[in-house]
């Protein structure tokens, strides 16, 4: 008997990782941007990669657009190109960080010209939207100061929230507004949206629509974040992920690659949440593969994900239950613990296999020849995403 239940694999069966656009792309540090063979050339190169990754997991049914770097003259033939290949168009990511204009702030900027450009800037990425089907729109504001004194921190809160709200009015239907925050970087004193409680303050003032993006990364060293995922779910408030690893700032590394235990531990709290499978958070990945090749960097993050939700999901709640009511630190130690270390690798595979899935989706990509044909096709393939 699989150690996964029947209630479990119906569960993971459910699950949804939305892919960025960008992973695809050439990338970084500010010493350098390597460049790979096969790279895609374009934003429809981008999202057949995508479409890969989902073929070989079943993992990874839509993609997140970034604009200006995937902006196209016809959003609908992207819309099909995607649904041709099995994926849809996700969120679609703002970018007032690449503008000699927004030296000094985009959203709020105390110059009228530039805030309205800024604001301007989120209309059409909601334009983009409604022509994607997207949901979401997601913003992260590079926006702060580097010395006390520099600027006003208060008037650009009232700012910030002058301009997030002109942006959310112009949300229709479904649509929502997804307001990451970040501790710093590339601000280095103050920063506009620096933690969650901020980004909760800005969104709670506009409606149901508006919800807060945690990005795993985006975090001092040693902050817990898993109580974060607890309480912004329990205030309703938390409407998606960015997930990465990190050993030192925003490093964007592969999600569980750097501490799987904090993986395992932000979706047990999830789960206790209401939050898996469940539309109102989305899961994405938020990743940049600098020196790592990209697609199997893709796939790798996926597994991870499922992994850790598949051992997540083996936390045995009533013995836990149990332990926790008569104060029995140990024992729950113990219980919480054992979920952790079980290895769901192998019933992985073989659920996989059972679903027509590759038992090994690392092996199935490496034996598609699909990495070949592309670095033959995209010669002269230039950089996309945070090297464009
Ligand atoms: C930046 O640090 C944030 O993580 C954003 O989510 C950003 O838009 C993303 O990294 C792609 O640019
Ligand atoms: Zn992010
Ligand atoms: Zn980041």
């Amino acid at each position: 008997m699989s150690i996964l239940t029947p209630d479990i694999t119906a569960t993971l069966e459910q699950q949804g990782i939305e892919l960025p656009s960008w992973a695809f792309g050439n990338s970084g540090t500010r010493f350098r941007v390597w460049t790979t063979e096969g790279t895609p050339r374009d934003v429809f190169e981008k999202v057949a990669d995508a479409a890969e990754v989902n073929r070989v997991t079943g993992l990874a049914p839509s993609v997140a657009l970034h604009i200006p770097w995937d902006k196209v003259d016809d959003y609908s033939a992207l819309r099909a190109h995607a649904e041709d290949l099995g994926v849809a168009l996700g969120t679609i990511n703002s970018n007032t960080f690449q503008d000699e204009d927004y030296k000094f702030g985009a959203l709020t900027h105390e110059d009228d010209r530039i805030r309205r450009k800024a604001i301007d800037h989120h209309l059409e990425c909601i334009d983009v939207m409604d022509a994607t089907g997207s949901r979401d729109l997601k913003i992260w504001l590079a926006e702060g100061s580097n010395y006390p004194g520099q600027m006003d921190m208060r008037a650009r809160q009232d700012r910030l929230n002058d301009s997030l709200r002109q942006i959310y009015e112009r949300l229709s239907g479904e649509q929502r507004l997804v307001l990451e925050y970040k501790f710093f970087e590339p601000s280095f004193y103050h920063t506009d949206v620096p933690d969650w409680g901020t980004s909760y303050a800005q969104v709670a003032t506009l409606g149901d629509r508006a919800m807060v993006c945690l990005d795993t990364g985006h975090h001092a060293p040693g902050t817990n974040i898993e109580f974060i995922v607890m309480q912004l779910l329990r205030l309703g408030k938390l409407g998606s992920f960015d997930f990465n690893s990190r050993f030192y700032a925003d490093d964007d590394l592969i999600v569980g690659a750097a501490d799987p235990f904090q993986l395992f531990r932000i979706i047990v709290e999830v789960i206790r949440g209401g939050g898996l499978n469940n539309p109102d958070v989305a899961f994405m990945l938020d990743q940049c593969h600098n020196v790592e090749a990209k697609i199997p960097g893709q796939i790798r993050s996926v597994l991870n994900v499922q992994e850790m939700t598949a051992r997540a999901l083996l936390l045995d709640h009533d013995a836990l239950a149990a332990a926790r009511t008569a104060n029995d630190v140990l024992g729950a130690q113990a219980v919480f613990m054992d979920a952790f270390y079980t290895d769901v690798r192998p019933a992985l595979a073989e659920w996989r296999e059972r679903r027509g899935l590759p038992a090994d989706p690392m092996a199935a990509f490496a034996a598609s020849g699909y990495q070949s044909t592309i670095e033959a096709a995209r010669v002269g393939g230039t950089q996309a995403g945070w090297g464009a």
